[in-house]
């Protein structure tokens, strides 16, 4: 029976990924069963057998209608439809604000093999020594940072697709921001990032600025894909962002592509100090999909730099990830290809972190991929389209509880990481920039008609030789949509 403030019964888990460090797979599932005791992920308590047929998310066949924002409605109704684009501090989904006893629950998670969580984990101290610490004070703010301005921009996308000034599905990171920050946090420039149609969080964690991810989703020039990709296909080749994919699954391959490349360089063209790694997230549901297995046997096969990141927030729309999946364990499924699977608490940004440290290192040294599931919870309906209503609320409130960026400001302060005065300053600044952002989405043209054309895969007029004797696709204006075909 689980009590208030009692984390969930979780299904077995690793003992850690003690076996990040080396090439083989992590020890037999057998010997870690009999670690495995901690909480997290419920069976039946959490996720609840719910009628079949039922989907509340977007589809193609249920558009975008333009309802009003949970979230907001139960902060301030009043002010939902300010015209002033004014952020309200980012929402952290309050049935339960403050970061309770349950989230004591994240030191009983043994997904990491970092020594310097293990000490954590040990010591009971009043004061804290530097030794101590997971992190520096630098890195906690920044994580932080990083962690406010996904939310913030979040909530405020929220705020402007209700206002109508962005159009399609829009699918919001509320809740899951311990993922992108603790492993995107960590990566080089060079390194790569594939994303999915919840993308804009991946972006601004790989430092894709806020002007442009929002101004891509008004659709206008200034975006990242100049207003023609939209929400769900975020793309920056500056940023090594390498894109949002829409359908579920479709991202895997073209990560694992990206690491093929870097390896090529590296061991074919020679080039020895490029060693960048790939990122690929994806969701739970999207653990069932075929392309999924034939990238971790290619990745596993040739020991690609990558790294697939589970970001397994228990739903697929509608669809509970324990009615869907035969062996609702996804991490096991690294290991059945040769590679290390991971289990972390994808809300402990410090954990993930930890786990993405081991991981992205493996990759880079040249030792191959890593599965790593985090799990999570979405703060938010699927979609904003979604209403929500299907998920059980005592459900919603258990991992409300356990916000991530709430849980970090507390480790922040309880390790006299920063005062409340620099998260406030944080807050402030991030608040800032989202307000710029609109403003300067706002005011940005839009593209004009003859950009249509433009950058779309397809020659319109069909590909073909010219009267030049090349092929029309190969024309260099091709590209720009101004040749001549
Ligand atoms: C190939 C394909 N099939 C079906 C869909 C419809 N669809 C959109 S989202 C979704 C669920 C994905 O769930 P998950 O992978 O867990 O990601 P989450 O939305 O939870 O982040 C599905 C089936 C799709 N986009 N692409
Ligand atoms: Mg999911």
């Amino acid at each position: 029976m689980i009590k208030p403030g009692q984390p969930p019964q979780c299904f077995s888990r690793p003992s850690v990924l003690s076996s990040l460090s080396l090439s083989n797979p992590p020890p037999s599932q057998k010997k870690d069963k009999k670690k495995m005791s901690s909480p997290i992920l419920s069976g039946a308590k959490i996720l609840q057998t719910l009628p079949i047929n039922s989907n509340a998310g977007g589809s193609a066949s249920d558009p975008p209608k333009p309802l009003s924002d949970p979230l907001l409605l139960l902060k301030s109704k009043s002010s939902l439809f300010r015209s002033s684009p004014k952020l309200r501090r980012f929402s952290s989904y309050s049935p339960c604000r403050s970061f309770s006893s349950s989230s004591s629950s994240s030191s009983a998670v043994f997904a990491v093999s970092s020594d310097v969580v293990k000490e954590e984990k040990k010591k009971p101290k009043l004061s804290t020594s530097v030794s101590d610490l997971l992190i520096t004070k630098e890195e906690a703010l920044e994580l932080y940072e990083d962690m406010v301005l996904g939310r913030a921009f979040e909530d405020m996308c929220a705020q402007m697709y209700y206002r109508g000034k962005m159009f399609g599905f829009v699918h919001l990171y509320n809740g899951q921001e311990a993922v992108s920050t603790g492993f995107i946090k960590l990566l080089k420039k060079e390194d790569c990032v594939v994303s999915t149609y919840r993308d804009h969080v991946h972006a601004l964690s790989k430092g894709v600025p806020a002007r442009a991810v929002i101004s891509e989703l008004f659709g206008k020039t200034t975006g990242c894909c100049r207003g023609q990709g939209g929400s769900m296909h975020m793309f920056s080749s500056d940023h090594n962002l390498l894109g949002g994919f829409a359908f579920i699954g479709e991202g895997i391959p073209v990560a694992t592509g990206a690491a093929f490349t870097s390896k090529y360089r590296r061991e074919v063209l020679k080039k020895a100090d490029y060693n960048s790694v790939t990122l690929a997230f994806f969701g739970d549901g999207t653990c069932n999909n075929g392309q999924f297995f034939e990238c971790l046997n290619m990745a596993a096969l040739w020991k690609l730099p990558i790294v697939f990141v589970v970001e397994n927030n228990l739903w697929a729309i509608g669809m509970s990830h324990l009615r869907a999946t035969s062996d609702p364990e996804i991490w096991k499924k690294g290991p059945a290809f040769g590679m290390p699977g991971v289990h972390v608490d994808g809300m402990d940004v410090l954990k993930v972190r930890e786990v993405a440290r081991e991981a992205i290192s493996r990759a880079r040294r040249g030792d191959g991929p890593t599965l790593v599931e985090c799990e999570t919870y979405r703060f938010r309906g699927h979609s904003l389209a979604d209403p929500d209503e299907l998920r059980d609320p005592a459900e919603k409130a258990r991992y409300a509880a356990r916000d991530p960026i709430t849980a970090l400001k507390k480790y922040i302060l309880d390790k006299k990481l920063g005062t409340e005065a620099e998260l406030k300053a944080i807050e402030k600044r991030i608040d800032e920039v989202v307000e710029d952002a609109v403003e300067f989405a706002d005011e940005s043209p839009l593209p004009p008609r003859s950009q249509l054309l433009e950058n779309v895969f397809a020659d319109p007029k069909g590909f073909g030789i010219g009267p030049d004797g090349k092929y029309r696709c190969e024309d260099p204006k091709f590209t720009e949509g101004t040749a001549h075909v």
